[in-house]
């Protein structure tokens, strides 16, 4: 394998995938869909993690010909079961901004004790190729909801998602310690050591 698309059109996302394996593999071309003018936008239509991240990478793989690499991730509120996970992206309106969907988590779960505001990021991702079948790998990012919102890094719902064992947000943390203890940072070092056999 010489060259990778990255199959996502969140550019803050992309961005994350880029860091991670191009840290890893210096010599590997990495692409993103910006790259190929046209790529479709795939209807997220499955309701697992896994059967999205696989639409979305086997859709890239079919439309460039080329090794795809796809992410479908979410958070899960322990208190909210149900409301986020699948569908992190739609939850209070799929047009509504990440500081309001924040807001109202925070709204929600107002008078919850730190005891019962536990969360994860979920991530899988998976790995197509027109020509063999896709592969799949997951992992998760354990952490509680802050009372209020914090930093300015990461993308999403990092302002709120907070991490005891740091004492910070996911957002207060630099990318490159977000990478080191993410879901996704923790996924791509999984697929890292796949393509490692591939390259
Ligand atoms: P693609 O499907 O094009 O990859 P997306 O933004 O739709 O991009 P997902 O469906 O995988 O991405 O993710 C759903 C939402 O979960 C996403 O919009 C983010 O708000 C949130 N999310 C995913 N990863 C996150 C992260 O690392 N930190 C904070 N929020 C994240």
């Amino acid at each position: 394998m010489r060259r990778l698309v990255i199959a996502t059109h969140n550019s803050k996302k992309a961005r994350e995938m880029h860091q991670i394996l191009g840290t890893r593999f210096p010599g590997l071309e990495l692409l993103t869909l910006a790259d190929y003018p046209g790529a479709p936008e795939p209807e997220e239509t499955g309701d697992t993690y896994e059967a999205n991240a696989i639409i979305k990478a086997e859709s890239a793989a079919q439309f460039t010909g080329e090794w795809a690499l796809a992410d479908d991730a979410g958070l899960e509120i322990d208190a909210l079961p149900g409301e986020l996970g699948v569908y992190s992206k739609r939850f209070a309106g799929e047009d509504t901004s990440f500081a309001e969907k924040m807001v109202r988590i925070l709204a929600n779960l107002e008078g919850v004790p730190e005891a019962q505001r536990g969360a994860r990021f979920r991530c899988f991702v998976a790995l197509a190729h027109p020509e063999t079948e896709t592969s799949v790998f997951s992992a998760t990012c354990e952490g509680r909801i802050a009372e209020e919102p914090s930093g300015a890094g990461g993308f999403g719902y990092d302002p709120i998602f907070w991490l005891p064992e740091l004492g910070c947000t996911m957002a207060d943390l630099t990318a490159e310690q977000k990478h080191a203890i993410s879901h996704r940072g923790k996924v791509l070092a999984e697929v890292a050591d796949h393509l490692a056999t591939m390259i």
